[in-house]
C-alpha cells in the first residue's frame, strides 16, 4: 500500500524511494499543475524522474538540476523544497514565480549513485558503471563542453573521471538531450551542489567574461544577500574557476555554451566544511529556506536587468 502523504519532512533526509513515492502523490494531488518527467535512464537502469510544474502552457521555463553527486544529499532535498513551496506556498512573490514560469525540476539525477549513497557508502560521488576493476565516471565532467581540459581525470579511480568520452554516460547523454528539448525556453538553470557556500557561474577553466557576465554576477550577489537575510549565512559569488577550482565537463558549461541560457550556476549549499557533505539533518530546513529566497531574488534581479 502507498501512503498518499504529500507533505515532507525538512528534519531528514530522503531515499530515491522516497523521493520518488512523494513526487508520485503530488501528481495526484495537483493535477494538470504537477506532472512527471522522465530526463532519461541511469546505467543500471533507473528513471531520472522530475517534476514539471506548470500553470499553462509555452512559458518561459526554469531548469533545477539535483543530486549530479550523489553524496551531496542537501541537494535533492533543497530541489524538493522549491518543488513544495511552488505548489504550497501562499508567499505572493512565490505564489507568481510558480505561475510564470514553466519549472523543470530534477531533484536526483544520479540515482544510482544516490542509492549507493543509502545503502552501501555514504561519500559515493560519481555514477556506477564498471570501468575495469573500477566503479563510476563523476558525471559533472562527462559533459560534452570542453571534455576532459581541465579539473578532470582518466583515472577511472579517481572522484573526478571524467569517462571515456564526452556524453559516455547514459545520465549525461539523455538529461541533456531532455534540456535540450527544453531549449531556448529556459530563462534560467541552477544545478546545485555543496558543499562550500558558493554561488558560481560559468566557465569552469577560464576567467574570460561573456555578454551578460557580468550582470550574471550582479544578480547573484543580490541574490546571496537576500539568501543572507533569514540566518545570516554567508555566500560568496563568482566565476567556477575563481571560486572553487578549475573544472570542465560540467553541466553548467554545456547549457551555457550550447544552449545560450541568460542565467546559468552552480550552486553550493552549507556548509563551509565543518559537517561537509554530511550537513546535519537539523540545519537541512534552514539551508532549503534561505536557497529559495534568493532563487526567488534571482528571479526577481532578472527582470531589472
Ligand atoms: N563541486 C562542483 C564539482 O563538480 C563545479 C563544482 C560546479 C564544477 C560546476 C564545475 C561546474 O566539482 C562539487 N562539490 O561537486
Ligand atoms: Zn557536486
Amino acid at each position: 500500500t502507498r501512503s498518499n502523504n504529500i507533505s515532507m519532512s525538512w528534519d531528514m533526509y530522503y531515499t530515491l524511494d522516497g523521493i520518488n513515492s512523494w513526487l508520485a502523490n503530488l501528481i495526484t494531488a495537483y493535477p494538470g499543475i504537477a506532472g512527471i518527467i522522465i530526463g532519461g535512464r541511469s546505467y543500471e537502469g533507473r528513471d531520472i524522474r522530475g517534476l514539471k510544474i506548470s500553470h499553462g502552457s509555452g512559458r518561459r521555463a526554469i531548469f533545477i538540476e539535483g543530486g549530479i553527486h550523489s553524496r551531496e544529499w542537501i541537494s535533492p532535498s533543497s530541489a524538493c523544497y522549491i518543488i513544495n513551496e511552488l505548489l504550497t506556498s501562499n508567499d505572493p512573490a512565490t505564489r507568481a514565480a510558480a505561475r510564470d514560469y514553466d519549472w523543470y525540476i530534477f531533484p536526483v539525477t544520479n540515482p544510482d549513485g544516490y542509492v549507493w549513497t543509502h545503502e552501501q557508502f555514504r561519500l559515493w560521488r560519481k555514477n556506477r558503471r564498471p570501468i575495469g576493476t573500477e566503479f563510476g565516471v563523476d558525471l559533472n565532467r562527462n559533459w560534452n563542453n570542453n571534455w576532459l581540459v581541465a579539473g578532470a581525470s582518466t583515472d577511472p579511480a579517481s572522484d573526478n573521471y571524467a569517462g571515456t568520452g564526452p556524453f559516455s554516460e547514459p545520465e549525461t547523454l539523455s538529461l541533456s538531450e531532455y534540456i535540450r528539448s527544453v531549449g531556448d525556453r529556459i530563462d534560467l538553470y541552477i544545478s546545485i551542489h555543496s558543499f562550500g557556500q558558493l554561488l558560481m557561474v560559468p566557465f569552469g577553466n577560464s576567467t574570460a567574461t561573456y555578454a551578460n557576465y557580468h550582470d550574471a554576477v550582479n544578480i547573484g550577489r543580490r541574490a546571496m544577500g537576500a539568501l543572507s537575510v533569514r540566518y545570516g549565512t554567508q555566500y560568496v559569488t563568482g566565476n567556477i574557476a575563481e571560486a572553487i577550482y578549475q573544472a570542465t565537463g560540467g553541466s553548467v558549461d554545456w547549457v551555457k555554451e550550447h544552449l545560450k541560457v541568460p542565467l546559468v550556476y552552480a550552486y553550493e549549499l552549507r556548509d563551509r566544511g565543518t559537517f561537509g557533505h554530511i550537513l546535519p539533518p537539523d540545519q537541512i530546513r534552514y539551508n532549503n529556506e534561505e536557497f529559495m529566497d534568493s532563487v526567488l531574488e534571482i528571479i526577481h534581479q532578472a527582470k531589472r536587468f
